[in-house]
Parts: C-alpha cells; sequence; structure tokens
C-alpha cells in the first residue's frame, strides 16, 4: 500500500494540534445573538486585518460570496465577473438561483481583468437591459493557477466602478497566498473593494469557515441574510477559536506551499508532454495539460491515483495544490511516479 499524498486541494488541509487545542478550550455563547465571545474577536479581528468596518463568520467562501452578491444588488441587474471565476462557475449558480441577477463575464489576462473591457460592459438600465451593480473579482485566481492579479489592476477596476457608482466585491478566498506571494498587503487589496470575503478553511489550514468583510451597514444585513440561509450558528466559537489561529499564525507558512508549487511545476515541466510554465505558477495552484504519444490527461490521472498521487482534473486540465498536509517528500514522490509515467 502506498502512502497518498493528496494534492487535490489545500481543502483536504486538517486542523493542527494548537487549533484543536484552542476549539476544546474556547469560550462560546450564542452568535444569532452575538454573545459567542469567540467569534466576535475573530470578526474584530477579521476587520482590522483588512482595514474594513465590520465582519461576519461565514461557514463557506460560497456563502460570503453568495451574501455579498445579494447585499449589492437587486432584480433586473447584473454582475461583471471574469470568465473563469470561481463565483461564476464554481458556486452552483448562486448567482441567479439566489439573487435572481445575471452575470456577465468578461475575458482577463490570468485574472486581471482589462478596466476598458469592463466599461464597454457596462450597462444602465432600459427596457431590454439589466443595470451593472457589482464587479466581482479574485485574488488569487484559482482557475488561473493560482495568479496573483496585480494591485494596479484592482485599483483601476476601483477607479472605474467608483466612476460609475458600481461596488466591488472580491473573493478573496486566497487573499493571503496573494499578500504573502506578492508583499502586498491584504489591507492593501481589501482597500480595492467594498466587500471581500476569504476563506480560513484552505491554505490557512482551519477545518471551517470563512469570512465576509465590508462597510458596517453592509454587514448587518448580511447578517440577517446569513441567517435567512441557514448560517447562523450558534456555539460556533470552537471554529472560530481555530479561523483566529488561522488567521493570527498560519498566513506565515504560506510561503512554503509557494516553494513546494514551485519546485513541482519546474520539474514537470521538462516531461515530454507535459504543457505547463512554472512562470505561471506564482502561488500554490498549478494547472496543466498534457499531450504525450503514449497517454492521455485522464489515464494519467488513474495512473498517478493508482501510486498514491491525487489531483484533481478542472477545465484548463489537472491541478495540483500544494498545503499544510503535503511535505517535500510528497513533491519528491510526486515528481518520481510523473517521471517514470512519462518516459
Ligand atoms: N474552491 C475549491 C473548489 O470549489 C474548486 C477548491 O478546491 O479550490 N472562491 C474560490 C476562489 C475558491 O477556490 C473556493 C473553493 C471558493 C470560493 C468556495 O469556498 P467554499 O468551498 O468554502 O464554499
Amino acid at each position: 500500500m502506498f502512502k497518498i499524498s493528496d494534492f487535490r486541494s489545500d481543502t483536504f488541509t486538517k486542523p493542527t494540534a494548537a487549533m484543536r487545542a484552542a476549539m476544546a478550550a474556547a469560550e462560546v455563547g450564542d452568535d444569532v445573538f452575538g454573545e459567542d465571545p469567540t467569534i466576535n474577536k475573530l470578526e474584530k479581528l477579521a476587520a482590522e486585518i483588512t482595514g474594513k468596518e465590520a465582519a461576519l463568520f461565514v461557514p463557506t467562501g460560497t456563502m460570503g460570496n453568495s451574501i455579498a452578491v445579494k447585499v449589492w444588488t437587486k432584480e433586473l441587474e447584473e454582475v461583471i465577473v471574469e470568465e473563469r471565476a470561481h463565483i461564476y462557475n464554481m458556486e452552483s449558480t448562486q448567482m441567479t438561483f439566489i439573487s435572481r441577477v445575471t452575470p456577465r463575464p468578461i475575458k482577463s489576462q490570468r485574472g486581471a481583468m482589462d478596466p476598458m473591457e469592463i466599461e464597454k460592459n457596462i450597462r444602465q438600465a432600459g427596457l431590454y437591459v439589466p443595470q451593472t451593480s457589482l464587479i466581482c473579482t479574485e485574488n488569487t485566481h484559482n482557475n488561473w493557477s493560482g495568479a496573483v492579479v496585480p494591485l494596479a489592476n484592482l485599483q483601476e477596476i476601483r477607479k472605474l466602478a467608483d466612476k460609475y457608482a458600481i461596488k466591488v466585491h472580491m473573493d478573496g478566498a486566497r487573499i493571503f497566498n496573494a499578500s504573502v506571494a506578492s508583499g502586498v498587503s491584504v489591507k492593501e487589496y481589501a482597500a480595492t473593494t467594498d466587500s471581500m470575503s476569504f476563506c480560513f478553511s484552505k491554505g490557512l489550514v482551519a477545518p471551517v469557515g470563512s469570512i465576509l468583510v465590508g462597510p458596517k451597514d453592509f454587514i448587518d444585513y448580511a447578517r440577517r441574510l446569513r441567517k435567512a440561509l441557514g448560517g447562523g450558528m450558534r456555539q460556533a466559537g470552537v471554529l472560530a477559536a481555530a479561523a483566529i489561529i488561522a488567521l493570527t499564525e498560519m498566513p506565515a507558512r504560506l510561503k512554503d506551499d509557494h516553494r513546494r508549487a514551485q519546485q513541482l511545476a519546474i520539474a514537470l515541466a521538462v516531461l515530454p508532454g507535459i504543457q505547463l510554465d512554472p512562470k505561471n505558477v506564482e502561488t500554490n495552484i498549478i494547472i496543466f495539460s498534457c499531450n504525450h504519444p503514449k497517454i492521455s490527461l485522464s489515464e494519467l490521472h488513474a495512473k498517478l491515483k493508482e501510486q498514491g498521487i491525487l489531483a484533481s482534473m478542472v477545465s484548463g486540465g489537472m491541478r495540483f495544490v500544494t498545503h499544510h498536509n503535503v511535505d517535500d517528500e510528497d513533491v519528491e514522490r510526486a515528481i518520481a511516479v510523473f517521471t517514470k509515467l512519462l518516459k
């Protein structure tokens, strides 16, 4: 039996011993009544770190994004999204299902949408035409191989949004990866948005939880929507305790994930058939395709699995994600198995 090296996603990370101890010791109360001290502490901390007025602990990134879209829009409106965005492609149609607005996807340069292209797509309400009320950005950009969207681009989008009085929400599920890779603070990224969500449950290793940050009145309404969507979690301070460790102690370790992703990308890129430019691996996500005379991408995926190397298949090809529960040995094993299979 092989050891399993699980590169499917950083969502597979397991809570650390310190997190489990903090969870066991957490002070709790009923958060629906605003009385869970650990959640209150987490929300205050997240608001401070992002430079926003307030924050709301939510069960998932999808719920954070769904609530943000719902607060900022109303029916007969439209939301500009990047064509590969998670919020548009991988959240079970939440925009149309929950908010009854249409997404308007536009192309980008590795997740960075051209402000001129956005401007061309902004629409004023008419008899046949929806009003554009929101622009969604994503950083890092999952389906662009974890690309870091440049701050300057996000600042230009902010200016454009202000010109047309449109809101900006950022799906910052992996905003700490962006910050660690670029040296730009999370606060600077957040300043380009009206609201932002980010996840504790990915590279930051917490078992559950995401947070939505924004202005106080936005968060007040978001809190009501969270309840309406079934996300009022009562004594969830046990989860917030792990999230506090995620927020305060885990960002520093993301550089190891990035280093391992780069090491894996460099090794894979020289193998026959692999189509991958390691320069496009900026954080912890590697997406590549394969054009090999003897083995297809899906066969390769299955053969890797037989050898205990787990990856996921995504629309751009095969995806490897480095995280807290894969180490240097896992990376070396993955390289060795790939080399054998593709020789
Ligand atoms: N991404 C998951 C899957 O849904 C693909 C993953 O394995 O990467 N925004 C971004 C950018 C995400 O990558 C994800 C999860 C979410 C939002 C949703 O977060 P959750 O799973 O907490 O709802």
